[in-house]
């Protein structure tokens, strides 16, 4: 797809091709202002990426005002509920009747691929496979950003710099140290996952506590599987041939889904090391980070992108409103709104991660911990509406 170039100026320029980048670009389309988008990769390689498959209910509904929801509303699949496992006993938390909402199984992989439809579709310029990305005078009132593509410099200037680079990006390292405060917790352990093209263990995802360490079933659709296994944290997919595999996440099973599930030959297969982070503030002068730029969730909660999607419709709305209207409130809110809802997410996803996990070198009084609060789980009307509450999407 031969994309239109990216002109001089434009008002926002998007550092970052991934679902957050995308998204936003769709948004402001369709409020009417330019953007373009700077990425790294090539968008075949970014569309290759595996990554996450549930997209909580908000994330739905804003994918289908950005017109991006018709491939997810006919291939997607709507989970009015989740089961938990431990102890040999499956604990089912009932979304729809606790919420009245559920959660979309629909892969992070299509969900890229329909914004790059749409950004092609609207014609917003897009570069790939860009080199040396750089944000300059963002502090100022007349920020450009720099980049080299088969070894020719352009310079592009805007108003407005977003950063939806992911954590390894540019954005987040040119907020300087004395304005920027940074918030971690790594895991002493990884994930190993694999698709495998073998029928789901379950109508729903299945989250396994074990005292071999947590396991994970979910999937894409009805013929092909995402499993994860938790690792040791500086494991390699080497260590993980197919047969130690599928007999590992056996053993972590309750007997009952132990015996139902298919195994086969993985057809992708990745380790994602664990780690909450979190950088204040989201914004530097006219630079504004979103998703994976300002901070990570361990996956346990299934809160990445959809934390992606949630800064993207604040932004493009205050973005909106600044180079339509004039107005800077949104903008000078951002920061403070996208953080509030990022700090509930940060604490689902590292509580889920708490109560699902094997700690090594744990005390008998952590796992005492662990028991009684899956027990209080699986007997409290209050807990599971608190646990489906926060997995569905807690408001905008
Ligand atoms: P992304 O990282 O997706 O996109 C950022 C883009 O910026 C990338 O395409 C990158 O190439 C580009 N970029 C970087 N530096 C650049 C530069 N200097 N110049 C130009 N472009 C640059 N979430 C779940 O819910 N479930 C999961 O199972 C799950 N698994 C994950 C596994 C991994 C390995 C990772 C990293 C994340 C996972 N996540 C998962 C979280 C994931 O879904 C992210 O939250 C989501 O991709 C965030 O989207 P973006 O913010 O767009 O960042
Ligand atoms: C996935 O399907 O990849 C997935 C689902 C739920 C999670 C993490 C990953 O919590």
């Amino acid at each position: 797809m031969n994309h239109p170039p990216p002109p001089a100026r434009v008002p926002v320029v998007i550092i970052g091709g991934g679902p957050a980048g995308l998204l936003l670009a769709r948004l402001l389309h369709l409020a009417g202002v330019g953007s373009a988008v700077l990425e790294r990769q090539t968008r075949e390689h970014v569309m290759a990426r595996v990554r996450a498959g549930v997209l909580e209910w908000g994330t739905v509904e804003t994918l289908r005002e950005a017109g991006v929801g018709h491939r997810m509303d006919r291939e997607g699949a709507v989970h009015d509920g989740v089961g938990l496992t431990f102890s040999d006993r499956h604990v089912r938390i009932d979304f729809s009747r606790l919420t009245g909402k559920g959660v979309m199984v629909y892969g992070q992989t299509q969900v890229t691929a329909d914004l790059y439809a749409a950004i092609d579709e609207a014609g917003v310029p897009l570069a790939d496979e860009v080199e040396a990305v750089t944000p300059h005078d963002v502090a100022g009132d007349a920020p450009y950003v720099t980049y080299t593509r088969d070894g020719v410099t352009h310079r592009i200037d805007c108003d407005y710099v977003a950063g939806c680079d992911g954590y390894h990006g540019v954005s987040r390292t040119v907020i300087p140290a004395s304005v920027l405060r940074t918030c971690e917790r790594t895991y002493p352990f990884g994930w190993l996952g694999i698709l495998s093209e073998t029928p789901p263990v379950d109508d729903e995802l299945v989250y396994a506590h074990h005292e071999r360490g947590f396991a994970l079933c979910s999937m894409r659709h009805a013929m092909l599987s995402r499993y994860y296994v938790q690792c040791v944290v500086d494991d390699t997919v080497d260590d993980w041939p197919d047969d130690r595999f599928w007999s590992e996440l056996v053993a972590r099973l309750p007997k009952d889904a132990a015996g139902r599930l298919v195994t086969g030959p993985s057809v992708e297969k990745s380790v994602t090391p664990l780690r909450s982070f979190v950088a204040e503030p989201l914004r530097y002068g006219r630079l504004f980070l979103a998703g994976d730029a300002g901070h990570i969730v361990p996956p346990t909660g299934a809160k990445g992108l959809n934390l992606a999607v949630s800064d993207v419709r604040y932004l493009a709305a205050a973005l909106g409103d600044a180079v339509k209207g004039g107005s800077t409130t949104g903008l000078d809110e951002y920061s403070d709104r996208a953080l509030a809802r990022v700090w509930k997410a940060v604490r689902f996803s590292w509580w889920l991660t708490t109560l699902m996990h094997h700690f090594p070198g744990r005390s008998q009084f952590d796992q005492r911990i662990q028991e009684a609060e899956l027990d209080y789980l699986a007997g409290s009307e209050a807990a599971q509406r608190s646990f489906a509450e926060n997995y569905v999407g807690l408001p905008f």
